[in-house]
C-alpha cells in the first residue's frame, strides 16, 4: 500500500516527498492549504496534533516531524545510501546537518508570518523582520561554510537525506536572503533541484500557492 503523505505544497511536507521518490517508494499526496482551515479539521488533528504538516502514514501508523519522519524512513528502508552506518564517521555529521534545517526553518516561518500570513501593515513589525532576516543570513554561512572545500553535498562522501531536508529549506531562505554572498550554498541549491526525485517530488505535489514574489525585501524604515 502506497504511503499518504499530508502535504501543504511548497512546505516542510516537500522534504517527505521527496525522499520517498529517492527512495523510490510509492506515495499518495493528500493536499491542505495552509489558510483555508483544512489543517484544522478533526481528522487531521488526529494525525497531527499540532495541526502541522507534514503527517506520513506508513508501516500501519501515523508519524509527525519531518525531521523525524525522514530518518525512520532512512533506517527502516534499505538498498540505499542517503544515511551513514551508525558506527560511520560521518554520523554525527549527517545528524547534524539532518536537523541543522530546523534552526533556518525556525526563521523562515517567523519571517513567512511577517510577509506572507499577517493580514494588515499595523501587525507587522519591520523590527522583527530585519532581526530574523539578519538572524537567518548568519544561519546561513554555516551552510556556505560547509561546502567552501569544493564538495558537492553537506557530506565529502556524497548526496545523503541531510541534502533533503536542507534543499527544500534553501529554497525557502532564498526567498529573504539574496544568495549573492554564498555562491557555494546557491549551486549546490541548483544541484540538488535538478535532481530527477526532486523533480518528480515538485511535480507530484503542485506548484506552492503561498510565495507570490521571487524575493521578498525588508520594508522600508
Ligand atoms: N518541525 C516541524 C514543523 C512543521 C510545520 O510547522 N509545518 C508548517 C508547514 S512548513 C505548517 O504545517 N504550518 C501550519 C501552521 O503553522 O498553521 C516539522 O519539521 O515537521
Amino acid at each position: 500500500m502506497a504511503a499518504k503523505l499530508h502535504s501543504i505544497a511548497g512546505s516542510r511536507s516537500f522534504r517527505v516527498n521527496w525522499l520517498l521518490q529517492e527512495l523510490g517508494e510509492p506515495v499518495e499526496i493528500v493536499p491542505y492549504q495552509i489558510m483555508d482551515g483544512s489543517l484544522q479539521r478533526p481528522d487531521f488533528k488526529a494525525k497531527s496534533p499540532a495541526r502541522r504538516v507534514p503527517a506520513l502514514e506508513i508501516d500501519g501508523r501515523v508519524l509527525f516531524e519531518s525531521g523525524a519522519i525522514v530518518q525512520y524512513l532512512c533506517e527502516t528502508r534499505t538498498g540505499h545510501d542517503l544515511m551513514p552506518a551508525i558506527d560511520s564517521a560521518e554520523r554525527a555529521d549527517w545528524l547534524q546537518w539532518l536537523h541543522y534545517p530546523e534552526t533556518l526553518g525556525a526563521g523562515i516561518q517567523n519571517l513567512n508570518m511577517q510577509h506572507l500570513f499577517l493580514p494588515k501593515d499595523w501587525m507587522k513589525s519591520p523590527t522583527v523582520m530585519g532581526i530574523e532576516t539578519k538572524r537567518l543570513a548568519i544561519a546561513l554561512k554555516a551552510v556556505e561554510g560547509a561546502l567552501t572545500d569544493g564538495r558537492d553535498y553537506l557530506l565529502s562522501s556524497g548526496f545523503s537525506a541531510a541534502d533533503v531536508m536542507m534543499g527544500f529549506t534553501l529554497d525557502s531562505a532564498r526567498r529573504y536572503v539574496r544568495f549573492d554572498n554564498y555562491p557555494q550554498t546557491a549551486a549546490y541549491l541548483a544541484r540538488l533541484k535538478a535532481r530527477e526525485a526532486y523533480i518528480a517530488a515538485e511535480a507530484a505535489e503542485g506548484p506552492q500557492q503561498f510565495y507570490t514574489q521571487d524575493f521578498y525585501n525588508l520594508p522600508e524604515s
